[in-house]
């Protein structure tokens, strides 16, 4: 592939027959070039007075470091210069309406995963972008369907932006040199199956049954449903794992568990579970709380919390399955689990 291709040259042609395609491209590349900032801050680290020391909580109650502050402080000025109806972002507790009038509306997690900076591990921007319905407030109140587009930067070995916009995902790459990002890769496609699974084996205790097969099943490898021996993944950073599925398939659980606080999962439906699933889906694979496909889900609040199961077809289609036919067995009766025979049939 030719690597010439710049971002901007890219959203001149790729947003003209959308709707707001302008007001779309306008958002992105502001995001752009606050991630390449950010990419730079975040490289240097302690060099340029970043240590990663704690600020405190956020209002979601999840741990804040000072690269947290910075990451939203840049991404939410880039939002506002682009003239945003509103922004709902992880760090801040209420959405912040910037001009009602405008066309869009922005859901942002400035640096999701955050925690993991200390071990030099990727990091990353997650958005979400909305068409503006009657009033800012009530975008985000809608289903994951009616994203216009979604995206993240990974700030890793090397920063990519991920771009799911007019139904096809494209990979960029940012050029140290030309402070540009370049297109590398176009029309993503996640292998429909591949024996690969990320999931915190730690909670195994604290899951529902239904996960609790899939899982078994998948450790217990050409002797199981699956047929095949799974391998294991597990990198505690969002962005890192869905990179790993748009290349090789797989699949990502972070479910729901037995934990307080954790009986919606842990990650956010607005700026996390929504924009991986439109990614996800327009790149041939799937996305679901095991019950509910994710992009059919409004959030109820702005920081609403859900499960997410996503990755290859096959994977989400048998995790959905079993919780419709083993999890509800679980629920209402004391009778042994499951018979492992016919897993998925
Ligand atoms: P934050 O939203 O607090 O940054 O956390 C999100 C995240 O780091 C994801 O990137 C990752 O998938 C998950 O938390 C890891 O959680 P756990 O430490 O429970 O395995």
């Amino acid at each position: 592939m030719d690597h010439s291709l710049s971002l901007d040259a890219y959203l001149d042609g790729a947003t003209l027959s959308l709707e707001q395609g302008s007001s779309v491209a306008t958002v992105i590349s502001d995001l752009a070039h606050a991630a390449d900032e950010l990419s730079e801050l975040i490289a240097a680290g302690p060099l340029y007075g970043i240590d990663g020391h704690s600020t405190g909580m956020n209002s979601g109650g999840d741990q804040q470091i000072d690269l947290d502050v910075e990451a939203n402080g840049r991404m939410c000025a880039a939002l506002r210069k682009s003239s945003v109806a509103a922004i709902v972002s992880e760090e801040t507790e209420l959405p912040e309406i910037v001009d009602s009038d405008a066309e869009l509306c922005v859901a942002i997690d400035p640096l999701d995963g955050s925690a993991n900076l200390a071990n030099n591990i990727s990091i990353g921007t997650i958005f979400s972008i909305r068409r503006r319905s009657r009033d800012a407030l009530s975008t985000f109140f809608e289903p994951g369907t009616t994203q216009l587009a979604a995206g993240y930067f990974i700030y890793g070995p090397q920063t990519t932006l991920v771009l799911a916009l007019d139904r096809s995902v494209d990979i960029f790459i940012l050029d140290r040199r030309t402070r540009n990002f370049v297109l590398i890769r176009r029309g993503v496609r996640i292998p429909s199956d591949t024996p690969e699974f990320a999931i915190n084996m730690s909670n195994q205790r604290h899951w529902n049954a239904a996960v609790n097969a899939y899982i078994d099943d998948c450790l217990l490898g050409t002797s199981s449903e699956h047929g095949e021996d799974f391998n294991m993944r597990w990198i505690g950073s969002l962005v890192a794992e869905a990179y790993r599925i748009l290349m090789r398939g797989g699949v990502f659980l972070y479910p729901a568990d037995a934990r307080r606080n954790y009986h919606e999962g842990r990650l956010r439906l607005l700026y996390e579970a929504h924009p991986m699933a439109l990614i996800m889906e327009w790149a041939g694979g799937a996305a679901s709380t095991g019950r509910d496909r994710i992009l059919d889900l409004s959030a109820r609040m702005p920081h609403q919390r859900v499960p997410l199961i996503m990755g290859s077809v096959r994977a989400v289609r048998d995790l959905t399955l079993l919780h419709q036919r083993i999890q509800p067995l679980y629920e209402s009766s004391t009778a042994p689990l499951f018979a492992r025979r016919g897993l998925f049939l």
